[in-house]
């Protein structure tokens, strides 16, 4: 399905104007669908994507292990970007409990601020699965400052999936910042993209992701962030020449549950959340490197632009201008986002994670983990990344 009209754009816009009732309507429907004894459990949960994308493939395998787990008794029902509305409906219908389960990334930021950390840049190490792995750290993945931080808000954090690298299109190249000089760039709606991408020396613009091709092919838009396999589905590709990898950030997103629903959970149904999140750590790290390879294929093929991947001396440059936004984000969200940014910074320079869920091998090729081998140490080289931003940490001011 081809999404360039922008009518989930459209779609999003009728269901906010329909406001509380629809809310209550959604809700009212969810609990419709909860089983009298004997039935099937339905649990819903929203996608930011549409099919086909990383969050699907996701969302699709978690609900055949529920499945599995449950011996048929709960059904996870998807539901792709556009039918419950835009990124903010969703997660007001997460928080709001129609919907039980969702994915939240760069749009959060609104809704839990303390997100936003996963919008910074030059924070994670250039070795992708080690990434997973550090993000899905116990000690990061559970810790009471992200768990308060969405439970503050009636959310639950279940995990958090990484969909690959952030990559840049624009119509011009970019490969300083200023290149970036007078380029109108859309970001997801959060400050700290904003910050970050004016530190950059670009216009930061928001957009929502459903409008996106028309804002880019109307020349609105000049530059466009999304990792390669989003870049393909949507389209967005065909209205840039230009592809930059800078290796910046990766696209995180979080999955989240209602908290009260979440709490009302027998533990055996809580216990079979866990082992899904945990399962698909390997997973989805396999799925999101071979989508994003397959589909810059597609989109070589297919089109005329030019990849550009920045040199360890042009990244060094951009890492160098993102690094006050780290305080930005401290002065956002205080003492709780301090803490989450030092931990992710110990953990990256640490490079070991403790509980990625089953051990996670770093192999050879670096584009394949699998759950039951035992690590083995990576060699790590952050040379122009983050394992001297522990030292460093977000306080170089102080
Ligand atoms: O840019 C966006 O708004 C969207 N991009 C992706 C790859 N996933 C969801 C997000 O909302």
């Amino acid at each position: 399905m081809k999404w360039r009209n922008g009518w989930v754009g459209a779609a999003a816009l009728i269901l906010a104007a329909c406001g509380g009732d629809d809310e209550q309507e959604k809700a009212q429907s969810a609990r419709d669908e909860q089983p009298a004894t004997g039935q099937v459990e339905v649990w819903r949960f929203g996608l930011e994507e549409i099919e086909g994308s990383v969050q699907y493939e996701y969302a699709n395998r978690f609900a055949e292990i529920i499945s599995e787990k449950s011996d048929g008794q709960v059904e996870v029902r998807l539901f792709p970007y556009g039918q419950l509305g835009g990124l903010t409906d969703i997660y007001d219908q997460v928080q709001a409990g129609s919907v039980q389960l969702a994915f939240g990334s760069g749009f959060l930021g609104g809704t839990v601020p303390e997100s936003q950390l996963f919008s910074l840049n030059f924070v994670l190490t250039d070795d992708e699965q080690l990434n997973t792995q550090l993000l899905n750290d116990e000690r990061f993945r559970k810790h009471d400052d992200l768990v308060d931080a969405f439970r503050e808000r009636n959310l639950h954090p279940l995990a958090i999936v990484p969909e690959g690298w952030q990559v840049w299109t624009a119509n011009k190249p970019v490969r300083k910042p200023e290149d970036f000089a007078g380029l109108s760039i859309r970001t997801m709606d959060n400050r700290l993209l904003r910050e970050t991408y004016s530190a950059y020396g670009a216009n930061p613009t928001t957009m929502e992701y459903g409008e996106l091709y028309s804002g880019l092919q109307l020349g609105q838009l000049d530059a466009n962030i999304q990792p390669v396999f989003a870049h393909q589905e949507m389209d967005f590709y065909q209205v840039q020449d230009y592809m930059i990898f800078a290796n910046q950030a990766q696209f995180v997103a979080t999955v989240m549950a209602n908290a009260d629903w979440y709490d009302n959970l027998s533990d055996d149904q809580e216990e079979m959340i866990e082992e899904a999140v945990v399962e698909l750590v390997p997973y989805i790290h396999d799925v999101q490197t071979r989508l994003n390879s397959e589909r810059l294929d597609i989109i070589t093929e297919n089109s005329d632009i030019e990849i550009i991947r920045l040199t360890p001396e042009e990244r060094a440059v951009f890492r160098e201008r993102s690094l006050p936004v780290r305080d930005v984000f401290v002065e956002m969200v205080g003492d709780r986002g301090e803490n989450l940014l030092n931990t992710l910074l110990e953990l990256v320079e640490e490079g070991a994670p403790e509980t990625a869920g089953e051990p996670v091998p770093v192999t050879d090729t670096n584009d394949s983990i699998s759950p039951g081998e035992s690590p083995t140490q990576p060699e790590l080289d952050h040379t122009d990344n983050a394992t001297d931003d522990a030292a460093e940490s977000r306080t170089r001011s102080e």
